[in-house]
C-alpha cells in the first residue's frame, strides 16, 4: 500500500513533479471557493497556486467549499489539500506526455450541506476578500432562457425560509454577504468562473434579487459595495477516473485520491473589478485581465462549448462514448467544422478572421487530442442548462440578420432526440439534467401531438410543441423558421439517422 499524498510526503516526491515552492504552513485563507470540482482544481486552483509562488503574497490560500458531495472533502483532507494536475497530450511519437504539478493553494474543504453556518461564517471571515465560484450552469436557479431567477426552484424557497440553513449557491452568498455587512466588515468580489454569458453580471443580478426579498439595505450594500467581474475560462477538464489515479500515483510514488487531469491549453480571462485585492494571477501567462470580458466569453461559448455540446449529442446517437472519437468521426467532424465556419464564426463581429480561423482550428485539434478521452456523458448533461447560450444566442442573431440556421438547428435537434435515451444501436443511456422530468414529459406530449395529427403534418407539431419549451426556446417556438427547420431535422434523425442528416446539412 502506498504512502499518502500530504505534506509529510510533499519533500519526497519525484525531481521531475512540480511542487509548491513556498511554505505552505504561512499561508492564509483570502477566497472562499464554492464548487470544488475538477474544473476549478485544474485552473484557478492551479493559478492562485502560481501566483502565490511567484509573488510570495501568502494571504490568498484556497478555502473550498463543495456543496454537498462530500467526496473530494474526504480526499483532499488527509492529504492537507494537495493533490496533483496532470497536464496530458499526445506527443509527436504518439506516446502521451504529462506533466504532473502538485497544487498547494487548497487549505480545507467544507461540505456546505453538512454545516451551512460554517460556510456563511467563512464568507463573513475578515480575511476573506474573494468568493468564487464554479458551480456549473445549473448552480445558479436561473431560468436558461432569460437568467432570471427562478423563485419556484425548491432550494430557493427554502433558503428564503432558513436563513440560517441555506442550501442554494445563491442563499449561501446572500446570507454570508448579510453577515459580513452585519458585521461591519468590508466587502468582497464575487467572481463566477462558470460557462455563463456574462456570469458576473448574471450573478450579480441573482445576487441583487434574492437580496432584495431579505433586506433592501443590504441589497444596496452589495449593490454599491461588492463587485462581480465577468470571466472567461477555457481548458477542458474530463473527470478523473481510476486509470487516472492509479497512472499518477506510479508517477509520484504515493497515493492521490484525487487527482485532476486536463490539457495544456489555458485561457483564463477576467474583468479587473476587485472590490478588495487579488492574487497576482496574470503571473506565468495565467490569466489575462480585460475592461469588458464579454467578447471573451461569447467567443468560447459560441465557438467552443456550442461544437463541443453538438459533437457530444451526435457522438452520442452514433454510439460514440468520447468526444475525441466523434471528433474523428470525418462526417461529424466536417459538420462541425461548417456549422462553425458559415453559422457560428460569422456572428462574432468585430474579431479578425485570421483569429478566427486560428480559433477554429486550435479548438479541433484540442478536442482530438488523443491523450485525453472525454467522456461525452460530461458534456451532453444538463443540456437544458447549456444549449441557451452555446446555441441558441447565436441561432436568435442568425434569425434577426435573416442568415442561414440550418447546421445550428440540426445541433439542436440533435440534443431534442438524444433525449429520447437510446442511440441508434439500441443502447440505453440515462439523461442527467435538472430538467429531466419535465423534459421527459415535454417529450411524450409532443409524441401524443404528432400521433393525433395528419401524417403530414405529424413533424410539423412535433416540433411545435418541442419548441414552445420556454424554460430554454424562450420566444424561439414562435419563429416559424426555426420551427419548420427543426421538424425537418428531426424527421430526418428519426428517420435516416445521424449520418444521413449530417451529411445533408454539411
Ligand atoms: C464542456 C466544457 O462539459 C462541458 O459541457 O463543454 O466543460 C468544456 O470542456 C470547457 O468549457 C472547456 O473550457
Amino acid at each position: 500500500m502506498l504512502e499518502r499524498l500530504n505534506s509529510e510526503s510533499l519533500p519526497r516526491l519525484p525531481a521531475d513533479v512540480e511542487k509548491p515552492a513556498y511554505d505552505r504552513s504561512r499561508l492564509t485563507p483570502g477566497i472562499v471557493h464554492l464548487g470544488l470540482g475538477a474544473f476549478h482544481r485544474a485552473h484557478q486552483a492551479v493559478m492562485t497556486d502560481l501566483a502565490i509562488e511567484a509573488s510570495g503574497d501568502m494571504s490568498w490560500g484556497i478555502l473550498g467549499v463543495s456543496l454537498r458531495s462530500r467526496a473530494t472533502r474526504d480526499a483532499l483532507t488527509p492529504q492537507d489539500g494537495l493533490y496533483t494536475l496532470a497536464l496530458r497530450e499526445g506527443g509527436v511519437d504518439g506516446q502521451p506526455r504529462e506533466q504532473l504539478r502538485v497544487v498547494g493553494s487548497v487549505l480545507r474543504v467544507m461540505v456546505a450541506e453538512e454545516d451551512p453556518n460554517a460556510v456563511l461564517e467563512r464568507i463573513a471571515y475578515p480575511q476573506t476578500r474573494i468568493v468564487s465560484l464554479t458551480v456549473t450552469e445549473k448552480g445558479y436557479s436561473h431560468e436558461p432562457a432569460t437568467g432570471y431567477l427562478r423563485w419556484d426552484d425548491p432550494d430557493i424557497l427554502h433558503d428564503i425560509e432558513n436563513p440560517q440553513r441555506p442550501r442554494s449557491t445563491i442563499g449561501i452568498l446572500v446570507y454570508g454577504l448579510a453577515l459580513r455587512r452585519e458585521r461591519g466588515l468590508p466587502p468582497v468580489t464575487l467572481l463566477s468562473c462558470d460557462n455563463l454569458l456574462g456570469n458576473g453580471d448574471m450573478l450579480r443580478s441573482l445576487v441583487l434579487a434574492f437580496a432584495l426579498r431579505v433586506d433592501v439595505a443590504l441589497t444596496a450594500w452589495i449593490d454599491t459595495y461588492c463587485t462581480f467581474p465577468n470571466s472567461m475560462v477555457d481548458r477542458i477538464v474530463p473527470g478523473t477516473d481510476d486509470g487516472d489515479r492509479a497512472r499518477i500515483a506510479t508517477r509520484l510514488g504515493v497515493q492521490d485520491a484525487w487527482p485532476v487531469v486536463g490539457e495544456p491549453y489555458l485561457n483564463w480571462v477576467i474583468e479587473d473589478k476587485f472590490a478588495a485585492g487579488r492574487p497576482a494571477w496574470e503571473t506565468q501567462g495565467g490569466a489575462t485581465f480585460v475592461r469588458n470580458a464579454e467578447p471573451y466569453e461569447r467567443l468560447k461559448l459560441r465557438m467552443v462549448n456550442g461544437p463541443h455540446s453538438t459533437l457530444a449529442y451526435l457522438g452520442t446517437l452514433l454510439g460514440h462514448r468520447t468526444i475525441s472519437a466523434s471528433a474523428q468521426t470525418p462526417a461529424l467532424r466536417d459538420f462541425v467544422d461548417a456549422m462553425m465556419r458559415l453559422e457560428i464564426a460569422p456572428t462574432l463581429k468585430g474579431i479578425p478572421a485570421s483569429g478566427l480561423e486560428e480559433y477554429h482550428h486550435r479548438f479541433l485539434a484540442r478536442i482530438t487530442n488523443p491523450a485525453l478521452p472525454h467522456p461525452s456523458s460530461q458534456v451532453a448533461m444538463d443540456g437544458s442548462q447549456k444549449v441557451p447560450q452555446r446555441l441558441l444566442e447565436t441561432l436568435r442573431d442568425r434569425l434577426r440578420t435573416g442568415d442561414d440556421i440550418n447546421r445550428l438547428t440540426l445541433a439542436v435537434a440533435a440534443w431534442l432526440h438524444y433525449l429520447r435515451g437510446e442511440d441508434e444501436l439500441g443502447a440505453r443511456y440515462a439523461i442527467e439534467d435538472p430538467l429531466a422530468a419535465r423534459l421527459a414529459k415535454l417529450l411524450s406530449r409532443a409524441e401524443v401531438a404528432a400521433r393525433a395529427s395528419a401524417p403530414s403534418q405529424a413533424a410539423h407539431r412535433r416540433a411545435m410543441v418541442l419548441a414552445a419549451f420556454k424554460p430554454v426556446f424562450g420566444d424561439l417556438g414562435k419563429k416559424p423558421d426555426f420551427v419548420a427547420a427543426l421538424a425537418s431535422h428531426l424527421e430526418n434523425l428519426r428517420e435516416h439517422g445521424v449520418m444521413a442528416a449530417v451529411k445533408a446539412a454539411t
